[in-house]
């Protein structure tokens, strides 16, 4: 290699400097994305887009839930008129209509450019990082509490690892089928969540997830497979229209809700 030294330490020190302070830094946010798939890399693009301090938090280590996949680990993504755009935007070149009302286009390239929106928008993301249970307040819900997921795989005899708290003046469930964070938060606080989709319906699925993306508590909105999942509606199998066009709703309820409806509207029309 060329005549500069590379020291272990160094590297080891640029890699926990710059997270920590990137952490402390988000421990107070303008909205928290749980979640980095479909629903949730589409809203965290809207979101930081419009000026939003916004932190998606995802368990797994890849970022991207079932949209990296497609159907039966067959990488190919089905989407549906109008939801298209979304794809366009993000200049997926592999978008080919199919037939009618559908298109196909390759799961991995929409995944990683929707996430990439996301990060060039200015979002952040903590990946390994499990949500656990919410904040709250009288008014509503405050942030979440999370931590390594990799403390839930620990043996029972070690005695309890206590989470971090992160606030935000929003939190968009998008952790898809089983609505994890409106299931902990209806369970604790006292409010109905299934947690649990129907069977499947594709069509009435694709309606009810837009219709259904909304403010379940004060603080908190439930997005994309999670608006479903949360009210026991239908699943909609590997269908993605609605996940992106839920993603771009809860983004901007949650910007309406914290006064950058404004903004909200100029990100939409840079968009198109
Ligand atoms: O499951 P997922 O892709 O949710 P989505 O955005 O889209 C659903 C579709 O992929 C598909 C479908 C129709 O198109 O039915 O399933 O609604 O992404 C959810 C992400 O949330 C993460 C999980 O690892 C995944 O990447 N996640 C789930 N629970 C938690 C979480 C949690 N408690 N904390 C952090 N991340």
């Amino acid at each position: 290699m060329g005549a500069f030294k590379l020291d272990e330490a160094d590297i080891s020190k640029a890699i926990i400097s710059s997270y920590l302070e990137e952490l402390h830094g988000l421990t107070e946010t303008d909205v928290i994305v749980v979640g980095s798939g479909p629903a949730g890399s589409v809203a965290a693009r809207k979101l930081a887009g419009a000026g939003a301090k916004t932190l998606i938090m995802e368990r797994n280590i890849k970022p991207g839930g079932g949209m990296f996949l497609g159907g039966m680990l067959m990488n190919k993504l089905v989407v549906e008129k109008p939801a298209e755009r979304i794809l366009i935007e993000a200049n997926v070149n592999s978008l080919k209509p199919y037939k009618e009302n559908l298109f196909v286009a390759d799961a991995y390239e929409v995944s990683v450019k929707l996430l990439g929106k996301a990060f060039d928008a200015g979002a952040k993301m903590l990946n390994g990082v499990e949500v656990v249970d919410v904040i709250y307040r009288k008014d509503g819900i405050k942030g979440v509490v999370a931590n390594w997921h990799a403390v839930s795989e620990l043996p029972s005899w070690i005695t309890c690892v206590d989470p971090l708290a992160f606030k935000s003046k929003m939190v968009i469930d998008a952790t898809g089928h089983r609505a994890e964070v409106a299931k902990v938060a209806g369970e604790k606080i006292g409010f109905q969540v299934e947690g649990r989709e129907g069977s499947m319906w594709a069509e009435e699925a694709e309606k009810a997830t837009v219709e259904n993306t909304t403010e379940i508590y004060p603080g908190l909105i439930v997005a994309g497979m999670a608006a479903n999942g949360a009210f026991g509606l239908p699943r909609m199998g590997p269908i993605f229209g609605a996940m992106f066009l839920s993603g771009e709703k809860a983004a901007k309820l949650a910007l309406e809700k914290i006064g950058k409806k404004k903004s909200a509207e100029s990100a939409e029309k840079a968009y198109l």
